[in-house]
């Protein structure tokens, strides 16, 4: 029996335009000035985004598939959980072979994708509860940095997986990480799970080329912030006048990826009611995509109130991966 998806909204219909105005207002007005990467993804940012998991030069997609594809089932037999939760959900692509070896073992009871996308959730969801009938789908239309106390319960009392892949939490600053952490080890009872996704330390040479690609779909990509302010609040940038300047700051252990203004420019953005001044030179901080070391993470996770069970990577001694997936309980 196919079960028709619940789905709940807890946005507000006005937060996306809200949100952006207040992140635009605060971010382009700050030294250094930031815009938070969230916005990175509409539609065409999201295409982008898709084309770069297909480039060569970008593994981090595709190291984290086959870490799922190859534990899947050590996953599930490592933990006692009926309930997955997926924050950042999108198109639950990779979380689909997590749900067939939680269907496999017979512990799939039911399965919460949060996404701000509420399009993308409800696609999402019509197509998991199809795919597993009996399954219980409760959607959930959020922002994990606001919603995180509002999710649903396990299913007959048992334990959740919040799932959080694909190195998401790299985009997070320090602070935010820890605040992050944090409000999901109180959202969840004790003996619950997490699963985690992180990129780690590698060569330098491996991580610029990552994101800074010879087919210019990265720059493309960081670039199109800009377009979404224009199209969104009007502003007026010159987007010709900004190159795309990826680095790696090796004391943070993080890809910084910002727009540089190659002539100095005044922006009117009328949208959010200011004008901004940029200098030769100056730069926008569009997105950071944070590196881990598996013994670091193991003590962010500690200190926000989780024991790390397991961690998967992709090599046969884990300080050798590229990517980690962490298994860790509160
Ligand atoms: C989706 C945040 C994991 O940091 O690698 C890819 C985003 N930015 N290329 C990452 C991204 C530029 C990506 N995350």
């Amino acid at each position: 029996d196919v079960r028709e998806p619940a789905v709940t909204v807890l946005l507000d219909p006005d937060w996306a335009s809200g949100s952006l105005v207040d992140d635009v207002r605060r971010g382009l007005t700050r030294t250094p000035k930031r815009l938070p990467p969230k916005w990175l993804y509409d539609d065409e940012g999201s295409r982008l985004f898709d084309a770069i998991t297909r480039l060569p030069e970008y593994y981090p997609t595709e190291t984290e598939r086959s870490i799922i594809v190859e534990h899947a089932d050590d996953i599930v037999a490592a933990c006692d959980a009926c309930t997955v939760v997926e924050l950042g959900s999108g198109t639950s692509d990779k979380t689909r072979m997590l749900l067939d070896a939680f269907a496999g073992a017979g512990r799939l009871q039911r399965f919460v994708p949060v996404d701000v996308s509420e399009a993308t959730l409800r696609d999402a969801a019509d197509m998991l509860s199809r795919r597993y009938p009996g399954l219980d789908v409760q959607a959930v239309v959020g922002d994990f940095t606001l919603h995180l106390g509002q999710l649903p319960p396990a299913a007959d009392d048992g334990r959740r997986m919040v799932a959080f892949l694909g190195s998401t939490i790299g985009n997070l600053y320090v602070e935010e990480r820890r605040a992050f952490l944090g409000a999901l080890a109180d959202s969840l009872d004790d003996g619950e799970w997490l699963l985690l996704g992180t990129d780690l330390v590698k060569s330098v040479d491996r991580l610029v080329a990552a994101y800074h690609d010879s087919q210019g779909l990265t720059r493309a990509f960081v670039r199109n912030s800009l377009v979404v302010l224009s199209r969104e609040l009007g502003a007026d940038f010159d987007l010709d006048a900004f190159s795309y300047t990826p680095l790696w700051d090796a004391h943070m252990e993080r890809m910084d990826l910002r727009l540089r203004a190659e002539m100095p420019q005044r922006v009117r953005i009328p949208g959010a009611g200011i004008e901004v001044e940029l200098g030769l030179g100056e730069e926008i901080h569009v997105e950071i995509s944070t590196k881990f070391r598996i013994a670091q993470l193991a003590a962010e996770l500690d200190e926000a109130g989780f024991e790390v069970v397991r961690t998967f990577t992709d090599a046969a001694d884990p300080a050798d991966g590229d990517f980690a997936l962490t298994l860790a309980r509160r």
